[in-house]
């Protein structure tokens, strides 16, 4: 595939300002008319060239005269005529093989409902177009359909109306008012039940609001709703930003490449994001409804009504809208919480890819492929760079300057430029330093010293950034350095908001009769690597004291380093870092408790991804093991103590989604891996019984995870079990999959081969792929074994989806691209792996940029 520059952006020739859409959907084969107005709006004379693929072409016309074949040409991606007018109505005939659509893009059918995916170049598919984000059309859509196979049918806007035909179908007419880019058209068409309910909007206006799902799924949409409604009120109350159509529609389906979809009024999701009920769902998936439901709404502004010019500036919707999700659910819940999670998350995900081939700037400057470019680095680290301008200019100058973005370009199709400036006008500052964050790839990192004397601390700060793909030296970024002054009482002596903006700054605070111990980094105010020695007392001051949780948190992750990072380069645990560990997890466990979700995080020991992003030569099953024996010694040596937090905790008989018994269930099942860690037969029991007694999935989903990741002999008698019961759900049975996949053993590759012929999986459906293959890619010890197995079965599943599903292919195989980051046999034996991937014949665009990127 040829690469696409971001400085080669032309404006579009022609525009489409108004389409009509007639689709006669059939389980055979679908018939769409498309009726464009088309004007030119530069040149002359040139040709019109649209976009197409993957279909077959009909007829074509222009104002009502059929072209001859000399009159155009058509070839594997496009569509060119040659001579056009000014101004004309163009009439396209496409057909189109929806049940034979595996790659989940364009028209495709998801357990025989009709349904579409159009970002990020998906409408290409229906009909030949201009399918670029700068074309905003008016649409109006006229569906046809079975009546009993497709009693639903839903496209964006407002019905206008429907009818019965003389034969067995029926129609339905959707009017879109708002001018939109194709990726954002949707239709459903299928045997679908909904829930419905209603929402007045601040001006009063009422919004119809239907959940879609099949009809044996429909009683688990009711938390789904409900955050409907939090997520519209919320973006009125912090945003200032109304829904503006009569209804909202959104539809579950399982197979989904992405989380969901926010096509305007239309929102197709993965029911992933959208079923829950207490037998089956997990607090982890309440929340991650919540904050997905609300993502797709918050884009109705922050991407639907101001979009992107391009796909370069992806971040301007995906960064700004995850921020917006990300603060969301910090106000429905804990908020020291919620940016834990978001920090581990961004670490393990977006650390990783700057560290590797594919790093790319928030804005990138080209790619081969946009679908590889829905990244970590678009996604979160563009929310942190939002993050970091509300922080430079305020809660209140931020709002100042959204009210402009979206004042200013409403109904356009802009840049993260276009956001930068309204930010910076609205509150007379100067961000143009701050813009390197869109420019520059790669993780900074920040070294910190610390002198005092004369009652005066001095902090010198040093910030660099590694060289990464095309870039070999860094400006210095701006960014906010949230820190505080604990004296060791644990009072807090000051709270300030230092702006790096040189390679090196020192920073002096005076009259202070006792040396301080510094709070730094707090909230995470921006994504750097921290490397600050702080001593064990210094930490464990934090870890007591200090009033912003995610520093008391990362306090504790610091001192778990100290124990964690020299063992697996040793291949063994010092004693005395270990009994600093441990102590302080005493006290935590001992002390009177005020917040038990903070509770839980702090007895968590870093992941072991976070521990091999953050090794020089990453050595997994090192990694693995170390841990594993970390958590059984502490297990051991703190069991009466997790006992009794445990046993605290009671066993929540009723359920609720209130945060207090959801921090109880979360600090409950973190005792109970740990109780399971000692092996002791008292404890299997006891984990058995909350298994089989349990009225929520977290409890239950808790127990069976203990106990399968453990030595307990009943393990394959419990999976069967859990299988028999749940065989017939897809969700919980993706939970089944994922659990066993990501045990901590050896030897589990034939386990996961067998896995792949049980009937409820499917290499057709993501979530199945995902939750299987993508999570023992992930197991450290499993996955990366000595003779490279693992890795050669990874490479047989990518060659597989290839052909049935490039994207998930190409996601799959972007788990190794950071080879080179491995300590030896696993580095060679993955680069074996991913060349004789890159040696097959007919590897689709999506994995070859990842591949060939891997390996240059
Ligand atoms: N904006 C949506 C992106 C998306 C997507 C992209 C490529 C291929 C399939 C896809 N499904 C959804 C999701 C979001 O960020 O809200
Ligand atoms: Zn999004």
């Amino acid at each position: 595939n040829p690469t696409i520059y971001l400085k080669d952006y032309q404006k579009p020739e022609f525009l489409i300002p108004e389409v009509m859409l007639d689709f006669a959907l059939n389980q055979a084969s679908t018939l769409v008319v498309a009726t464009m107005q088309v004007k030119r709006s530069s040149g002359s004379g040139t040709p019109l060239v649209l976009h197409g693929e993957k279909m077959q072409l009909v007829s074509l016309a222009i104002n009502g005269k059929t072209l001859s074949d000399a009159e155009y040409q058509i070839d594997a991606e496009s569509l060119t005529i040659l001579n056009v007018p000014d101004a004309f109505e163009l009439e396209v005939q496409t057909e189109l093989l929806p049940h034979l659509n595996t790659e989940l893009s364009g028209l495709y059918q998801s357990s025989g409902n009709f349904c579409t995916q159009c970002e990020a170049e998906g409408f290409r598919r229906i009909t030949y177009f201009l399918d670029r984000p700068d074309v905003l059309s008016v649409y109006r859509v006229r569906l046809t359909a079975d009546v009993v196979d497709c009693p639903v049918l839903l496209s964006n806007g407002n019905p206008v109306a429907s009818g019965r035909n003389d034969d067995n179908t029926h129609w339905a007419e959707w009017f879109d008012p708002h001018p939109k880019p194709s990726y954002l058209f949707a239709l459903v068409a299928g045997n679908l039940e909904h829930v419905t309910d209603h929402f007045t909007t601040a001006s009063g206006n009422k919004v119809e609001l239907n959940i879609y799902a099949q009809q044996h799924n429909i009683e688990k949409c009711d938390h789904a709703m409900a955050s409907l409604k939090k997520s519209m009120r919320w973006d009125e109350d912090v945003y200032g930003r109304e829904y503006d159509l009569d209804i909202y529609n959104i539809v579950a389906v399982d197979d989904f490449n992405m989380g969901a979809m926010e096509n305007k009024g239309l929102n197709v999701f993965n029911s992933k994001y959208v079923l829950a009920n207490q037998d089956t769902a997990t607090d982890l998936d309440y929340e991650g409804i919540e904050s997905v439901i609300a993502h797709e709404y918050f884009h109705n502004w922050s991407g639907n009504r101001v979009t992107c010019r391009d796909w370069f500036q992806l971040s301007l919707k995906e960064g700004f809208t995850v921020f917006r999700d990300q603060e969301f659910s910090a106000d429905m819940g804990s908020r020291a919480v919620k940016r834990i999670r978001d920090v581990q998350s961004l670490r393990a995900f977006q650390f990783k890819e700057d560290a590797g081939p594919m790093a790319h700037p928030v804005r990138p400057d080209s790619y081969q492929e946009i679908n590889n470019f829905y990244t970590s680095t678009i996604y979160q680290k563009g929310a942190e760079v939002i993050r970091m301008m509300r922080e430079l200019v305020g809660v209140e100058g931020f709002r100042r300057g959204t009210d402009l973005y979206f004042d200013r370009f409403d109904g356009q199709a802009v840049t993260t430029e276009d956001f930068v400036t309204s930010i910076e006008q609205a509150n007379d500052i100067d961000l143009a330093q701050f813009r390197l964050w869109y420019t520059q790839s790669g993780t900074p990192s920040i070294r910190v010293q610390q002198s005092y004397t004369d009652q005066t601390l001095t902090l010198t700060i040093q910030q660099s950034c590694p060289a990464t793909p095309g870039q070999d030296r860094k400006r210095p970024f701006q960014m906010p350095l949230c820190i505080a002054l604990l004296l060791p009482s644990g009072e807090k002596v000051l709270q300030q908001t230092l702006v790096l903006t040189e390679d090196e700054q020192s920073f002096e605070f005076s009259g202070l009769p006792e040396q301080p111990v510094v709070s730094m980094l707090r909230g995470f105010s921006a994504p750097v690597k921290l490397e600050y020695n702080q001593s064990d007392d210094e930490l464990l001051t934090l870890v007591s004291f200090d009033d912003d949780g995610f520093v008391r948190w990362e306090a504790m992750q610091r001192l778990c380093l100290k124990l964690l990072l020299p063992a697996v380069e040793n291949g063994s645990i010092n004693e005395a870092a270990y009994s600093r560990v441990r102590d302080a997890f005493l006290k935590l466990l001992t002390e009177p408790c005020h917040d038990k979700a903070m509770l839980a995080e702090m007895l968590s020991l870093p992941t072991a991804s976070y521990l091999a992003e953050l090794s020089e030569a990453i050595e997994p099953r090192q990694i693995s093991l170390i841990r594993q024996q970390c958590v059984q010694r502490l297990a051991k040596d703190l069991e009466s103590p997790f006992h009794t937090v445990y046993a605290q905790q009671g066993q929540n008989t009723d359920f609720s989604l209130d945060a207090e018994s959801m921090a109880s269930r979360s600090l409950k099942n973190r005792t109970l891996m740990y109780l399971v860690a000692t092996g002791q037969p008292a404890y299997y029991a006891l984990a058995s019984h909350q298994y089989h007694a349990a009225n929520t999935m977290t409890d239950r989903l808790s127990a069976f995870t203990a106990l399968v990741h453990s030595s307990y002999p009943d393990r394959q008698a419990l999976i069967d079990h859990f299988y028999q019961q749940w065989k017939d759900d897809p969700l919980v049975m993706d939970k089944w999959f994922a659990m066993q996949a990501i045990a901590p053993r050896d030897n589990l590759l034939p386990d996961i081969e067998q896995l792949m012929s049980n009937p409820t999986f499917s290499i057709n459906n993501p979530n199945k792929v995902r939750s299987l293959i993508g999570a023992f890619t992930s197991n450290l010890l499993a996955f990366h074994q000595q003779d490279g197995a693992g890795y050669k079965f990874l490479v047989d599943c990518v060659i597989q989806l290839n052909t049935i599903n490039p994207q998930v292919a190409a996601r799959l195989i972007s788990t190794i691209n950071n080879w080179r980051r491995y300590a030896q046999p696993y580095q060679s034996l993955m680069c074996t792996q991913l060349e004789r991937l890159a040696n097959e014949n007919g590897l689709a665009s999506d994995v070859t940029e990842i591949v060939s990127k891997a390996l240059k």
